[in-house]
């Protein structure tokens, strides 16, 4: 059975409901801060969790019997550079309650890491699986040492830890929680309703990405890959494309050909994204457990305008 928490945001709110699709509702914990009105909280188990409440955590695990615990609650980037203090407790003295639960209760743990984790100095093209990670925001600081800590309680306790580093995540089901990269679902969304986006980070700001299915298929795939076969637990590289803000706008003019776009940037959110790598070397995921994303820019492009235009009741 697992235990999602975050289950309400960007990631778990589509996680929560594949994991229902495969394993049955009645498998699948979500949990958040507060219940929210959403198919996450009416289509299964529910639980209040503040990860960075220990008795909330073991509550939730002991009262549904959990064997999978998958940690998805964090304070994103550019929050964590507002709120410093929020994002350590709830990044790490979450992760360190998620981590002792897990060990009191035999459960293993997913938690994901970020491109975050890399920084100033780390080799910024191709970067390599096992490379130095000095990154200078509070959100990267919890990330490296969320991944450190996590390959701590496999060495030392044996809890089955793995994780991934996201990149940054494109999705249309629920917009994501304050992260550098979040320009890139505005885009989509701005495109259908203005015609034009202003965005925050200058044209040679390049990130990698992954559209949501592929990030889906990534936790499932790691979380059901045989344990004996991982060479590396915390955190694989993992990314599906790399662009800058004109590569995408590009890919939206091919469907919107008026669509029209300008800079204002943000200070902040630049010098956070000019520490991250420009790509990633995801070659130990593809060899550990057969990563192989399924979606490039246009094909996610394609489909986010699709489903958007749905969601937006905008005329196809
Ligand atoms: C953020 N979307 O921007 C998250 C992610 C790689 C980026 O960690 O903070």
């Amino acid at each position: 059975k697992f235990l999602i928490t975050g289950a309400l945001g960007q990631i778990g709110s589509e996680l929560t409901m594949e994991l229902r699709k495969r394993y049955g509702n009645e498998n699948v914990v979500a949990s958040g801060l507060r219940k929210e009105d959403s198919i996450v909280v009416e289509s299964g188990p529910f639980e209040i969790v503040d990860i960075a409440n220990y008795d909330q955590v073991a509550e939730a695990v002991k009262k549904h019997d959990i064997d999978w615990i998958i940690n998805l609650a964090a304070i994103l980037s550019a929050v964590g550079e507002q709120k410093p203090s929020l994002a350590w407790e709830v990044n790490m003295n979450g992760l360190f309650n998620i981590l002792e639960v897990a060990r009191e209760h035999k459960c293993a743990v997913f938690t994901p890491s970020s491109i975050a984790a890399f920084g100033p100095n780390t080799p910024k093209d191709d970067t390599p699986q096992d490379t130095i990670q000095r990154p200078n925001t509070m959100y990267g600081v919890t990330k490296v040492a969320g991944e450190l800590l996590c390959d701590y309680y496999y060495e030392k306790f044996g809890v089955d830890t793995r994780g991934v580093r996201f990149p940054g995540l494109i999705s249309y089901a629920t917009l994501p929680g304050g992260g550098t990269t979040d320009y890139a679902v505005h885009i989509y969304y701005d495109a259908l309703q203005k015609g034009e986006f202003t965005c925050p980070l200058d044209q040679d700001t390049y990130m990698d990405m992954m559209y949501m299915p592929d990030a889906i298929n990534a936790i499932i795939d790691l979380i059901e890959a045989d344990g004996s076969k991982l060479k590396h637990r915390n955190a694989f590289n993992v990314t599906a494309m790399s662009f800058n803000p004109e590569g995408i706008f590009n890919s939206i003019k091919k469907h919107i050909p008026d669509f029209t776009m300008d800079y204002d940037v943000n200070p902040t959110l630049q010098k956070i994204a000019n520490s991250w790598p420009n790509s990633l070397d995801d070659s130990a995921a593809k060899e550990e457990w057969g990563w192989n994303p399924q979606y490039d820019l246009d094909a996610m492009t394609k489909d986010m305008l699709e489903k958007l235009k749905e969601k937006l009741n905008i005329e196809k």
